[in-house]
């Protein structure tokens, strides 16, 4: 009698100490504590859920990639042996804008394939391919832009456009727009790029404090007002900050590179330019990565790009990204 009420009480002790502690227990030593696995679906006795070689923890809090899928992006390689091995989406500040992005490494180069999608009243969804090449130089681009417009007396309007270079310093655009298609052949500077893909010039490249890149961004919508479409670009990785980032398993601190880009336009003759942006503008962005030691760790969090939109009215603004995770 006496040894069972000993045996009862020891068995009480044994599940409240269970109890107080399943919150903080990392069962499989994952980084990642079983209350956090129970969150994300990932197994809390298998330290490698998806086995493609990185722990769970890594896969969340360092590389950004999917625990529970062995190739996030689907490109055919595995999340460890991927150099770019997300397909990421983000968001912009306004929930006007969300991106999913994704950069997949071929024999031509880096490919850079995204889908923007822009619900402001109505819809426009760009869907743009392009290669990028290590010297800062873009050479061929394909897209598709879609306009759904709320109004029902608008007709909705889809196009297909490219840039496709002529020769060294030639390219030849076409771009699909709400009035007709515009196509012209027009000097391409070196280290020139669309804008779509200046970010990932830098993203693709481990970065180190005091490296600055310079090159030319192509605003592809004011050539057809007459403005000289390319602004002269200087990045420059400033110093490492605190970034804390909203995630599913609450709020997360990363030490962060600060990348400060100016974006300098040649002088504008729209009256609507000018008034929006003044006559000689320079626009000072910002980006942050994750401090990692290669492409594959360093990650995206936060960047600003300007857009000039697409019709039915001429308009400035600015996205400020941040990534969802
Ligand atoms: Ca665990
Ligand atoms: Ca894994
Ligand atoms: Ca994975
Ligand atoms: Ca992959």
């Amino acid at each position: 009698m006496r040894l069972l009420a000993v045996t009862t009480m020891l068995a009480l002790l044994f599940v409240g100490t269970a109890y107080q502690t399943s919150f903080a227990q990392d069962a499989d030593n994952d980084g990642l504590t079983d209350a956090q696995e129970k969150i994300l679906g990932t197994d809390p006795n298998k330290s490698d859920t998806d086995g493609d070689g990185l722990p769970d923890g890594d896969e969340y809090f360092v590389y950004f990639t999917n625990p529970t899928k062995s190739d996030t992006d689907e490109d055919g390689i595995a999340d460890k042996q991927d150099p770019y091995p997300r397909w990421v989406r983000y968001e912009d500040l306004n929930g006007v804008t969300t991106s999913t992005d994704r950069i997949t490494q071929g024999p031509e180069g880096l490919r850079l394939h995204q889908f923007v999608e822009v619900k402001a009243g109505n819809v426009i969804t760009i869907d743009w391919h392009s290669f990028l090449h290590p010297d800062f130089t873009m050479r061929e681009a394909r897209f598709k832009i879609k306009f759904d417009f709320l109004d029902p007396n608008r007709p909705d309007y889809e196009g297909e456009g490219y840039y496709k270079p002529v020769d060294t310093n030639q390219m030849e655009i076409v771009l699909p727009t709400y009035e007709g298609v515009f196509k012209a052949t027009i000097p391409w500077p070196g280290r020139a790029m669309a804008y779509n893909d200046w970010i990932y010039h830098l993203y693709s490249r481990p970065l180190k404090v005091g490296q600055i890149y310079e090159y030319n961004v192509f605003f592809s919508e004011i050539i057809r007002w007459g403005e000289e479409p390319f602004a002269r670009a200087r990045a420059e990785v400033l110093g490492t900050e605190k970034f804390v980032l909203e995630t599913k398993l609450g709020r997360r601190e990363y030490t962060a590179f600060a990348v400060k880009i100016t974006m300098k336009f040649a002088t504008f003759k729209d009256p609507f330019f000018r008034a929006f942006l003044g006559p000689d503008p320079e626009l000072v962005l910002r980006a942050v990565f994750t401090a990692g030691e290669s492409s594959q760790t360093q990650v995206l969090l936060r960047y600003t790009t300007p857009f000039f939109r697409i019709t039915p009215t001429k308009s400035v603004g600015f996205s400020d990204f941040i990534i969802a995770h």
